[in-house]
Formats: C-alpha cells, structure tokens, sequence
C-alpha cells in the first residue's frame, strides 16, 4: 500500500499543477476578447464642423471641427480623408456639417459619414 502511494502522488501533484494553469487560461482569453472593443480603431466618432475646402478626386474635406470628447480633441482644423463619396459631393463650403469618423490605421482617421447640420 506505501508503494502504491508513492506512485500515486507524484502524479496527482502534476495534476494539481497543470489543471489550475489550465482553467486559469480560460479567464485571460475572455478577457483580451472584452478587452478588444476599448481600442478606438473601428469604433465611431460623432463631430460637428464647418466645410473649409472640398477635394472631390482626393476624397478630402477640411473641416473646422467642434471639440469631439470621445477622441478626446480639442476643436481645430483640420483635412480628413472621406470614404463617403456621396455625402463629400453634397458638401458647400462654409456649410455646418455633421460627421462621424473611425480610425482605419494607427492615428488615421476617416470621415465615414457626412451630412448637413440639422
Ligand atoms: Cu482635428
């Protein structure tokens, strides 16, 4: 019976070792996967601005923007490039617009959504 223990506990102990890392790594992936919405890339930005100039063919439009506290900028002015062709064709200059803008890469921000003040 001595033996039996003996040969019993070096395996039970390796058991102990290894099963809580492996629970343990069940909680960290959760956790990166919540983790991932908190980075700004993808998530939208609602601003408010006046149209300064227009680039049709570049797809640009500086803008004089309102603070936007999600981003956490203060007011300036700025260029943007525009993904939304339709509403870049609708804008006059001086006109107060409402846009919403997403980071497509690290620190490059594109107006994706772009239309009139109401
Ligand atoms: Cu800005």
């Amino acid at each position: 019976m001595k033996k039996l223990h003996f040969i019993l506990a070096p395996v039970a102990l390796v058991a102990l070792i290894t099963m809580p890392a492996v629970a343990a790594d069940k909680p960290n992936m959760a956790g990166m996967k919540m983790d991932a919405p908190q980075t700004t890339a993808g998530k939208v930005h609602k601003a408010q601005g006046i149209v300064n100039s227009v680039d049709i063919k570049g797809a640009e439009v500086n803008l004089s923007h309102e603070a936007i506290p999600s981003l956490n900028w203060p007011k300036m002015t700025m260029s943007f490039k525009v993904s939304d062709k339709q509403g870049l064709a609708m804008l006059k200059l001086g006109q107060h617009v409402d846009f919403e803008l997403s980071e497509k890469d690290k620190g490059q921000y594109v107006v994706t959504k772009i239309t009139p003040a109401k």
